[in-house]
């Protein structure tokens, strides 16, 4: 019997945040050690095990130094990258850390004659085979799938291993029915496991031809809403699969880092005052020592904008009394003397999406690409280069000039169909 670690949506980088970045960078290592301990035979990372494609060298120390520790033990760490990985027109760190064979990318595609043929990563010591497919920016790796030759995968012997960092329509839950998919037929069927990630929600599923499709959720917490989550007690970890010929069990072990509290106020009818008022009261006698303490406020105010509500402040207190990290999602609120659109409840980078498609479809530029949706996903693929910090050491006109320079082949490039 052979088991294998799988886990996704690390993030690594992603909370700026001194206790939330330490903790991120200890549960790794935590996981990591964990896989020795278990005695896996090998471990596979489904993506976005970086939040963004070049992070700050000193997380991608630590999980250097992290993941050679397993190596050492002769257990290979595989990957496919996710959709935060991914670096525009250019190199990302994760390809960096496969060129330095810390781990292998088995995203291995071939084009022929306009289908995708993958090439088959074989675990040496168990004979596992695994075959996948990468993200690349939002979405776009649904052509990869619709171009797959699955009928050369499906002939394929042995105990397979499909990668993949995409949500799979049929799975999709309700609130993240804007998420981009792809379609489960488009998978090859039979294999022995489906090694999901990108969904921000661990899930175990089944469809037709396809057994063992998991989700492990993040490894740590994630960002934004998953801070909600967790502090709501959801639990964050990774997979442990057992299988010989077959997958013979499944187990997630769960990587605790921290409890959270979670406090929902409705502020609907009350002015700005009244509403940061009623939260510090609330507040008042909670015990938030190292713990993560999310608020989510929400409702129309009857006076004042959600600014004068004073959040800022009620973090402050917290922060004081030593929360780890407190969280305040605010964009259920609103006010009658507040204009423009809303979208609430979902991730930053639909909500992007959705402000940058509304703005583009008012603007008459004469480039068809800047248009409507495709003007908007280059507007996604701006924010994108543009949220990434100068390098350390990078003299600041140095980084102004490389942002313009990647800004202006964003802008002018026509995406390949
Ligand atoms: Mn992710």
């Amino acid at each position: 019997m052979h088991r294998f670690a799988h886990l996704a949506d690390v993030h690594l980088g992603a909370h700026r945040e001194p206790a939330l970045a330490n903790l991120e960078l200890q549960i790794f290592d935590a996981t990591m050690k964990k896989c020795v301990e278990l005695g896996v035979d090998f471990v596979l990372v489904c993506g976005d095990l970086f939040h963004v494609g070049i992070p700050d060298l000193e997380v991608v120390d630590a999980a250097l130094k992290s993941m050679i520790a397993v190596k050492t033990q002769g257990i290979p760490i595989y990957a496919v990258y996710g959709s935060h990985d991914y670096t525009p027109n250019g190199t990302s760190v994760i390809d960096i850390l496969s060129t330095a064979g810390v781990l292998t990318n088995v995203f291995k595609p071939s084009f022929e004659g306009g289908a995708l043929r993958l090439g088959v990563t074989v675990d040496d010591k168990t004979g596992a085979k695994i075959a996948g497919i990468s993200a690349r920016k939002i979405g776009l790796e649904s052509r990869y799938f619709e171009a797959l030759d699955r009928a050369s995968l499906e002939r394929e012997q042995g105990f397979k291993v499909f990668a993949f960092h995409s949500g799979l329509t049929e799975l999709k839950p309700d609130h993240l029915s804007a998420m981009d998919t792809v379609d489960a037929e488009l998978l090859p069927k039979g294999f022995g496991y489906y090694a999901g990630g990108h969904i921000h929600e661990r899930g175990e599923y089944s469809l037709p031809g396809m057994e063992n499709i998991v989700f492990p959720g993040p490894l740590f917490t994630g960002y934004g809403k998953d801070l909600e989550a967790t502090a709501k007690g959801e639990r964050r970890g990774l997979y442990v699969v057992e299988f010989d010929a077959r997958v013979t069990g499944k187990t997630f072990v769960p990587m605790d880092s921290f409890g959270g509290i979670f406090r929902e106020y409705d502020l609907g009818g009350l002015n700005a005052p009244e509403a940061g008022a009623k939260i510090l009261e609330d507040v008042k006698g909670l015990d938030v020592a190292g713990r993560l303490v999310v608020i989510r406020a929400h409702g129309e105010l009857a006076g004042g904008k959600p600014s004068e509500v004073g959040l800022a402040h009620v973090k402050a207190t917290l922060s004081g009394r030593g929360a780890i990290h407190v969280y305040i999602n605010r964009s259920g609120l609103s006010s009658r003397e507040q204009t423009g659109p809303v979208f609430s409840g979902e991730e930053p980078a639909s909500i992007e999406k959705k402000l940058l498609e509304l703005e583009a479809a008012k603007v008459q530029v004469g480039d068809e690409h800047l248009r409507g949706q495709s003007g908007a996903a280059v507007g996604m693929e701006l924010l994108r280069l543009w949220r990434q910090p100068p390098k350390l050491g990078e003299a600041k006109k140095d980084y102004v000039a490389r942002m313009v320079r990647e800004g202006i082949h964003a802008l002018t490039r026509v995406e390949q169909k």
